[in-house]
């Protein structure tokens, strides 16, 4: 606190102006009147005018001694022992009545005793520039030692390299004048400018923010000193200036950052603080081991790993040309696992290479500055194999037989040349000028029924055979044709006839030759990244904040709140959207876990999978954009339009629903928590498919329970074998995707209703199954009953439940036949499904809407009842 006195002159009316010693003699100049005796008094004494200075609110401090009236002789009436001070900025106001605290006598006059009392008042606010004061005698004997007229200020001070001036507080008494600082030389603000506040008192109170030397400087006794030679700093947030970390120099004092010594690199992604590194040496010790037509490498890291950690290894495999002719790169029907390039392990398999055949392998180690490293010689170690045993000669003719609008059969002879005895045969087929993508089925005869082909169109067809030799060259193409669509109708022609088809044979689809897993392209799992950052930016767009606006907040997800509002990005129309936020406070974990399922999600692209917009990382809150969903999850939508819809748009949700999920298990991706509350809706009505958080864990879905093995299970809507042992597949999915039917075509009811998970589990385990709900489409119910064989490659393919799906919608009488409450259901293969319906103890009254199958039930005992548990109604079939 400071203070600042203000000056100011007297004018006097009936007072006296006196010169007196004070007691140490020292010389005093006093203002006194003491007229006691007489009556009516009313005697001034004015200042000339007091500037102000600014300030709103000053103080006055007097100094006086008054006289004890009780010790006056002769009773005097009129004696006063106050007075008045009168405050004038355009007018006269009475500030206060002065008394003493102390009044002195005859006696201690006598004794030169003079009893000073000291009195401050505060006066404000003030408004006016200036003011004057006036002290008012009523007939009281005063003497007027001092008047000291002052305000309070915030005095200039530097606090956390932030310099703030010196501040004349606020007019009200418990007011704080904000005062922004100013950073002081070479230093910037943190985050936001440093402010203090300014009490009326003159006290700096509460700081805010603070300055940080910017970079290349670094704090020393409240000043930013440059960092010296061979030093750097770069983050605000670190505390001083650092030595240049291993191979980097600093050449000028000030560095942000140290420069590579030549021949060592940096990626942007590495810490200022880690050492510039270089690319690694070769790979040692490699070995190979050959199986027929496959090989085995193996090797050892290198000696020098360059002094990184994200060492990958990168084969190149050339065949040896006979007689001499030179070396010539592998064809694409070489399959390498887990693949040829960036591979993390020190091994690699190679398979399908020709038999008999030397082979050359050249093995590369590279990390993070490899790319930069272009001078740097590369380094190999090489390998020579030669593969064992003949494969068996291509198939030389395929025929076509009976051709339907969606299937074409083939046969073919065996190979003249087998090569021992043939094990299989690889049926690779792809739409004529589609070759990008094919898809290969198996068949241990030497026929097969082809299926799920588009009416009218040309197909490509080539065969090979399979030893233990290995495969086969394949034949050359053969061009047949399917039939034109016709308007008859079968549903049973969809592809999951298993008459026609082997179980056996596994699809596989290829796209750009990326082999081994099924469908268009391949989902990556995040978990293969090293660092989840560069997994999330691989697949996710980062958006500037900026570009969204928060309107309201649409529900509460396991990582905070959901939201929704505008999206505005560059050069793109505005759209809707919904943003999931991660709330404060989380940890790196929570971070990771929730950027995940941006992860994977940014890897799919299909009408029926939530799309994300991209992610915001570089500010906080962290948030995941995706499209917006007016109707919400599925679930919800349902059982607020209970019975409302047709079963043509109920069948086109389904539909919807499917083709996602063929999408996602042809990407070789597996959902493992597929149910209507993760099923999203649009304005439209078109379902997506949503929720690929921690679709390996499920611990954000309240469905999902612990079972005796530990993992989290949404136990309702899972195949009885992922429960049992984790054998999570796309069949898995089929399973969940029969609930998901069952949940639509009952308007969002609860799978099993109360029944408890244990009892479940026991049910399914036991051959029991849900009924058909009421009003459901037999198809349909089959459908469902198909999704939940138990032998799950009993169970349809998405694609042959798309496949299904779309010819109920074309031909809409096939859904009018309803599940009825008969009590024997027909399988498609002629065996009988025996329908048992155990006992209903107490029933629920929205069962008894929704479900055709109740045998025994028990009505409530009043009619309002509706909480009543419903223990089970199941079909069993044996
Ligand atoms: O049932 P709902 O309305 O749909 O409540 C949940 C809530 O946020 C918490 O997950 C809703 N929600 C989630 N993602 C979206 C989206 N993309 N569009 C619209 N609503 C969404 C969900």
């Amino acid at each position: 606190m400071l203070y600042k006195n203000l000056k100011s002159l007297f004018f006097l009316l009936k007072w006296e102006e006196i010169g007196e010693v004070d007691e140490d003699y020292a010389p005093i100049h006093t203002y006194q009147v003491c007229r006691v005796m007489e009556q009516n008094q009313n005697n001034w004494l004015y200042t000339n005018w007091i500037l102000t200075e600014g300030a709103q609110r000053v103080y006055i401090e007097l100094k006086f001694t008054l006289r004890d009236c009780n010790s006056l002789p002769g009773g005097v009436g009129t004696c006063k022992e106050t007075f008045n001070m009168v405050l004038k900025e355009n007018r006269y106001i009475k500030v206060d009545t002065i008394a003493a605290d102390e009044s002195f006598t005859e006696l201690d006059l006598g004794d030169r005793v003079m009893k000073l009392n000291t009195e401050v008042r505060d006066l404000g606010p003030l408004t006016h520039k200036g003011f004057y004061l006036a002290f008012q005698d009523l007939g009281a004997c005063i003497a007027l030692v001092s008047v000291r007229v002052f305000y309070k200020r915030c005095p200039f001070l530097v606090k956390s390299l932030a310099e703030f001036p010196d501040t004349i507080p606020g007019s009200e008494a418990s007011q704080l004048v904000e005062v922004v600082g100013h950073c002081v030389n070479n230093s910037l603000p943190l985050y936001e400018p440093p402010r203090m506040h300014c009490s009326t008192e003159g006290e700096w109170l509460v700081p805010i923010g603070k300055c940080v030397c910017k970079p290349g400087y670094e704090e020393i006794s409240g000043a930013c000193q440059v960092c010296k030679v061979g030093f750097y700093r770069s983050l605000l947030e670190s505390p001083g200036c650092s030595k240049c970390p291993p191979h980097s120099v600093a050449r000028q004092t000030g560095a942000t950052v140290c420069t590579c010594e030549d021949g060592y690199y940096k990626i942007e992604s590495d810490p200022s603080n880690m050492a510039c590194t270089r690319p690694p040496s070769a790979p040692r010790n490699a070995i190979s081991n050959v199986n027929e037509t496959s090989v085995f490498l193996e090797w050892s890291i290198p000696l020098e790993t360059g002094g990184r950690k994200d060492i990958r290894y990168n084969i190149l495999c050339r065949q040896v040309l006979p007689e001499g002719r030179g070396l010539d790169e592998c064809g694409p029907n070489v399959r390498f696992l887990p693949r040829r390039v960036a591979l993390s392990n020190t091994s690699v398999m190679v398979a399908d290479l020709q038999s008999h055949t030397n082979y050359s392998f050249l093995l590369e180690a590279v990390n993070g500055v490899s790319e930069l490293a272009k001078d740097h010689p590369k380094q190999y170690v090489s390998l020579n194999v030669t593969t064992n045993q003949a494969a068996p000669s291509p198939v030389s003719v395929v025929r076509k037989g009976h051709t339907g609008k969606s299937s074409i059969a083939l046969s073919w002879a065996e190979p003249d040349r087998p090569n021992g005895i043939i094990l299989e045969y690889e049926i690779k087929y792809f739409e004529k000028e589609q070759d990008s993508s094919y898809t290969i089925i198996k068949s241990k005869d030497t026929e097969m029924v082809v299926e799920g082909l588009k009416p009218s169109s040309v197909y490509i067809f080539q065969v090979r055979a399979r030893t233990s030799a290995g495969y086969g060259a394949f034949s050359r193409r053969f061009e047949f044709q399917t039939s034109p669509y016709l308007l008859c109708f079968s549903f049973r022609r969809c592809g999951y006839s298993k008459a026609k088809q082997d179980p056996e044979e596994e699809k596989m689809h290829f796209h750009n030759g990326h082999i081994k897993f099924p469908g268009v392209r391949t989902y990556i799992d995040p978990l293969t990244y090293e660092d989840p950052n560069q997994a999330v930016h691989e697949f996710a767009q980062e958006i500037d904040v900026s570009s969204i606006s928060i309107e309201r907040i649409i529900g509460a997800g396991e990582f905070g709140e959901v939201c929704c509002g505008p999206l505005r990005l560059p050069g793109k129309r505005e759209i809707q959207v919904a943003i999931k936020t991660l709330k404060v406070g989380y940890t790196e974990q929570q971070r990771r876990d929730f950027l995940w399922e941006a992860s994977i999600m940014g890897q799919f692209n299909h009408p029926n999978i939530i799309r994300l917009e991209g992610v915001v990382t570089k500010s906080k809150p962290v948030m995941i954009i995706t499209e917006y969903m007016e109707n919400g999850s599925l679930d919800t939508f349902l059982k607020k339009n209970d019975g409302q819809f047709t079963v043509i748009q109920l069948v086109g949700m389904l539909r919807g629903i499917a083709s996602g999920m063929r999408y996602l298990s042809d990407m070789g991706y597996v959902h493992r928590d597929l149910a209507a509350r993760n099923i999203l809706v649009n304005g439209n009505l078109v379902c997506k498919v949503s929720d690929f958080g921690l679709s390996r864990v499920l611990e954000d879905d309240p469905e999902a329970a612990y079972t005796t093995r530990g993992g989290k299970i949404p136990i309702r809507w899972t195949a009885p074998e992922a429960i049992a042992y984790r054998k999570f597949t796309s069949a898995s999915d089929v399973w969940s995707y029969g609930i998901v039917m069952w949940e639509v075509m009952s308007y969002g009811e609860r799978p099993y209703w109360e029944m408890s998970n244990q009892d479940v589990i026991k049910a399914v385990e036991e051959s029991y199954r849900l009924p058909g709900p009421m009003d459901c489409p037999e198809a349909l119910y089959h459908l469902m009953m198909d999704c939940w064989q138990h032998e799950r490659t009993n169970r349809p393919k998405f694609d042959e439940i798309v496949c299904l799906l779309d010819k109920l919608i074309r031909n809409p009488s096939s859904l009018k036949k309803l599940v009825n409450s008969s009590h024997r259901y027909e399988g498609k293969s002629g065996s009988a499904f025996t329908l048992i319906c155990i006992a209903v103890l107490l029933f629920r009254t929205s069962f008894q809407t929704k479900h055709s199958i109740e045998i025994y039930k028990q009505k409530p005992e009043k009619k309002t009842q509706t909480k009543a548990k419903f223990i089970g109604s199941v079909v069993s079939f044996k």
